[in-house]
């Protein structure tokens, strides 16, 4: 018997998450790889859709060296987001439901029809109908918060939910717009969309390409969250967030005391 077992593997991520206790990284004991790992990935996904969820879109993480250097994992990644992951503007979370949990600016697209692998840049207005301000909120299921980079990508990237601010049509640039993170009223990150792999347009590119790889398609009327322009932040009990973006405006997340 291989000492691989994907399926275990998702299940004990998939426990950790929906009972907010940390378990140990398992990459490098199991022998876990980075295409392994996006198998674990989609195992785990796959728990949530058969329990009733839907597949809403696809995230990028460590798109910023700010993230990379916070979390020590120096590669791009991707994982996907639910309907049960999407907590509308303005709404609230309930901090004791998740492990450690914390706050990230994003900018997030919505997709209008399929882009293919490879396909330029400027045809990113065709593939992309809106552009929105957005807060993720990652929760690492591994001690510490501390992982490799396929303890990460079987993990889901860390995703646990998310908030999208109003749509805008696409405006004329989106390579340098001032980004803030707001904790009950103080700046606690500034930084600027081209934090995001120079440009988040590029960010769809590249999410376009790696999830390709694993036979993933984006899809029309998805979300597509860029990666994280800052660090992230502790979400505390009671704390107001606010992410804005420069000509695109705020997306909002109260956590419940
Ligand atoms: C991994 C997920 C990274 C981003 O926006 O860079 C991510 C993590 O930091 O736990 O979502
Ligand atoms: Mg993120």
């Amino acid at each position: 018997m291989s000492g691989l077992d994907p399926a275990g593997i998702a299940e004990q991520l998939d426990k950790a998450a929906t009972t907010a206790t940390a378990i140990p990284q398992l990459a490098a004991e199991v022998g876990l790889d980075v295409d392994a790992a996006y198998g674990v990935q989609t195992a785990l996904v796959q728990r949530r859709l058969d329990r009733g969820e839907r597949l809403v879109g696809l995230k990028m993480g460590l798109t910023s060296k700010a993230k990379m250097a916070q979390v020590g994992v120096d590669e791009v990644i991707w994982g996907r987001l639910t309907d049960a992951m999407w907590v509308p503007d303005g709404g609230s979370v309930d901090v004791s439901t998740y492990i450690h949990p914390r706050v990230e600016p994003e900018v997030a697209f919505l997709l209008d029809r399929l882009p293919e692998p490879g396909e330029p840049l400027g045809a990113f207005t065709d593939a992309v109908r809106a552009v929105a301000p957005a807060i993720e909120l990652i929760d690492s299921r591994y001690a510490n918060f501390t992982f490799s980079l396929p303890d990460v990508i079987a993990d889901n990237t860390s995703a646990a939910a998310f908030v999208i601010g109003p749509w805008s049509p696409v405006p004329d640039g989106l390579d340098n717009l001032g980004v803030l993170l707001e904790i009950d009223g103080r700046v606690a990150q500034v930084g600027s969309t081209a934090a995001i792999l120079g440009d988040p347009r590029r960010a769809l590119d590249e999410g376009v390409r790696l999830a390709g790889r694993h036979g993933v398609r984006l899809r029309e009327g998805w979300v597509f969250l860029a990666g994280a322009a800052t660090a992230a932040v502790p979400l505390r009990p009671g704390a107001q967030v606010r992410a804005v973006v420069e000509k695109l405006g705020t997306a909002t997340l109260k956590a419940a005391s």
